[in-house]
């Protein structure tokens, strides 16, 4: 059975928003980043809206080259704060409509509703709802793009923006994929384009008009992944935690060295529990606690206690961290940093298993 995943792409994000918050600007070429300085400023263009994009002016440029290009513009510094909120809002939107759901950036998700769905109908039916959605309770807009492999619904999230919805069916993906220029291939960029090019390859069809044995004697690797993603043979995952991932850590810098110890263990529990809404949302259990704590002078220190079995559990995580940073409270020394790490990870056994493990735990 054909997968359908998802690709979603907020439209000019950063820009989008202050859009959004600043109606007046609406209609104008509105820029976000850097400072323009009447045209000599320093920096670059975080992104622009649509408006912008007419006069050439794109992410990374520098400001002083958008503002010759466009005097006229609206210049905005970013505000990251309500950025990350927007992300947050659109995100949550997103993934209460699938569990399988994986988040990339800031602005960029993909979901896997292959359960949801019985036919590309029913996709665009899902994906409009989705659009709207967002549109309605964000108030900005977002481009989806749907097909059987994680890289082609990437692909088609950028076909069709600001605002689209493009649905690949299995049957379609050479007919969509082979007039493009190889560098919609997520991974070819402008040195590999070069690359292949000497090569006459040009278009993602050159790609598919290849064997594999062939892309990989010119390509290597790279030529593998390529005539992969051409033919729709990308096999990954819509997955928030990887299995391969080894471990999970989070450390932080006391802006002052302390020897307080209520202040050291409470940052602890700080950590513990960031690094737990975290571990709780990607299902992930795990058999070693670490604790790391460098001193003033740059010792460091680490230690670690192992489970029998796999668990999640914030009390008993801090229960061992506090244990371990008991050594430590009477060095008279001065601590810089704390760190936890969990190891030994995989992700959530069944709820039986859960069980079980709890019940022989206690
Ligand atoms: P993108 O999704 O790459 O760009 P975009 O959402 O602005 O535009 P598009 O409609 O083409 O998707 O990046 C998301 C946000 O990340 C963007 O709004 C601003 C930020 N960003 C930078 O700050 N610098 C960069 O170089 C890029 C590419 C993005
Ligand atoms: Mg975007």
């Amino acid at each position: 059975m054909s997968r359908f995943i998802l690709h979603c792409d907020l439209d000019c994000f950063f820009a989008a928003v202050e859009a959004r918050d600043n109606p007046k600007y609406i209609g104008n070429p509105i820029i976000i980043g850097a400072d323009p300085k009447n045209g000599k400023g320093r920096g670059v263009v975080s992104t622009c809206n649509y408006e912008a994009r007419k006069f050439g002016l794109h992410s990374a440029m520098p400001i002083s080259q958008a503002y010759k290009r466009c005097p006229h513009g609206i210049y905005l510094h970013p505000n990251f704060e309500k950025y990350h909120k927007a992300s947050k809002e659109v995100m949550e939107i997103v993934n209460s409509y699938s569990d399988m759901f994986q988040q990339v950036s800031i602005d960029e998700a993909y979901l896997d509703i292959s359960d949801k769905c019985k036919n590309v109908i029913e996709v665009r039916d899902l994906a409009k709802k989705l659009k709207d959605e967002v549109q309605k309770k964000v108030g900005i807009t977002i481009s989806i793009g749907c097909a059987p492999t994680k890289s082609i619904a990437k692909i088609a999230s950028d076909h069709n923006k600001p605002n689209g919805v493009t649905v690949v069916k299995p049957e379609y993906i050479k007919k969509f994929l082979s007039p493009m220029d190889i560098t919609r291939i997520p991974g070819i960029g402008k040195k590999s384009q070069l690359y292949y090019n000497k090569k006459g390859i040009k278009t993602i069809g050159d790609i598919i008009n290849l064997t594999l044995p062939k892309m990989v004697q010119l390509f290597g690797k790279n030529g593998e992944w390529v005539w992969n993603v051409a033919n729709g043979f990308d096999t990954r995952e819509v997955k928030e935690f990887h299995g391969d991932r080894k471990s999970i850590s989070k450390e932080r810098t006391f802006f002052e060295d302390t020897d307080d110890f209520n202040e050291i263990l409470s940052k602890l529990e700080e950590i513990n529990n960031r690094i737990h809404k975290s571990v709780i949302k990607n299902k992930i259990h795990y058999k070693t606690v670490s604790l790391k704590i460098r001193l003033e002078g740059y010792l460091t220190f680490t230690r670690a206690h192992s489970f029998i079995h796999h668990i999640q559990d914030k009390k008993k995580v801090l229960r061992v961290i506090t244990e371990l940073t008991n050594e430590f409270s009477t060095m008279n020394k001065k601590v810089r940093l704390v760190g936890i790490k969990l190891s030994n990870l995989k992700k959530s056994p069944s709820t039986f298993q859960k069980t079980i493990i709890n019940y022989l735990e206690n």
